[in-house]
């Protein structure tokens, strides 16, 4: 049915309420992220501080985007109500689809390219000279720990030896030489200021290895070994999760992340050295 009279033009109601609701979400919104409700734990690395002015930049752009296009919907919804006008059917304007195209092409590609660094610093560096390598691994719900030991080296895993109740839980094979002195614990410890490669793997499933003052978040794939590298640079105890939903257990899947000082370090390896 075609209204033309006045009398048939539609409540204003609805509009007014919707650029109205439109209005105060998107002003709840940035009072949650200008007022700093969920600050996150200061970064410990330097990689940390580029990933958080990365997310930074972005939230700008993607926030002053998000504001211009909320209430420039409300502003339509109130400018283009009911009034009982005819619809007007419009083709489209090839100018402007590929103006907004290319705009949005520009800002993500120009935002993928400034974060690069900080995304690309803990997985692709070249390895730090003198780094500690500690092999991490993920299985339900647990993570385990592999210090090379005196040697250096790690020792030849097989999974068919793998046995958490009688205390083998990587499945080490007793018989290579390179493993006897292999240290396997539960939390992760490293001495500050100094670069760590981790090696990060699953026995079971996709597992993530997530420490939020590292701001440095990877999955663990089985079949895969993932390097990962950083360099603490604050003494503390920092908590390890696993952000991918892998079982029932995986909201008590945890475990800690132990920054001391480089003589602590040397001795927490000779107490555990001492205990092989
Ligand atoms: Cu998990």
């Amino acid at each position: 049915m075609i209204r033309s009279s006045k009398q048939d033009r539609g409540s204003a109601a609805p509009a007014v309420l919707l650029a109205l609701l439109l209005t105060v979400l998107v002003l709840a919104t940035v009072y949650v992220f200008a007022a700093h409700l969920f600050p996150p734990p200061a970064p410990i690395t330097a990689t940390a501080i580029l990933v958080d002015r990365q997310y930074h930049l972005t939230l700008w752009v993607t926030g002053v985007v998000f504001v211009l296009a909320q209430l420039g919907l409300a502003y339509a919804v109130l400018r283009f109500q009911d009034r009982g006008q005819h619809a007007r059917f419009i083709r489209g304007n090839l100018t402007m689809e590929v103006l907004w195209t290319a705009v949005t092409l520009v800002v993500f590609l120009s935002l993928a390219i400034t974060g690069r660094k900080a995304w690309a610093q803990d997985r692709y560096a070249p390895e730090a000279p003198g780094a500690i390598q500690v092999e991490v691994t993920t299985t339900q719900f647990v993570y385990t720990f592999r210090y090379p030991g005196k040697d250096g080296k790690f020792g030849r895993l097989d999974p068919r030896l793998i046995s958490a109740p009688t205390g083998n839980p990587l499945g080490l094979d007793p018989d290579d030489p390179a493993g006897r002195d292999d240290i396997v614990v539960p939390s992760l410890t490293v001495p500050v200021n100094h670069p760590v490669e981790l090696l990060l793997r699953s026995q079971d499933m996709v597992h993530n290895f997530f420490v939020r003052e590292l701001r440095l978040q990877q999955d663990a794939v089985p079949g895969m070994m993932v390097p990962l590298q950083f360099t603490a640079n604050r003494v503390g105890q920092y908590e390890i999760v696993c952000t991918q939903l892998c079982g029932l257990g995986h909201s008590t899947m945890h475990s800690f992340l132990n920054v001391v000082s480089e003589s602590d370090y040397e001795n927490f390896l000779k107490r555990l050295e001492a205990g092989q």
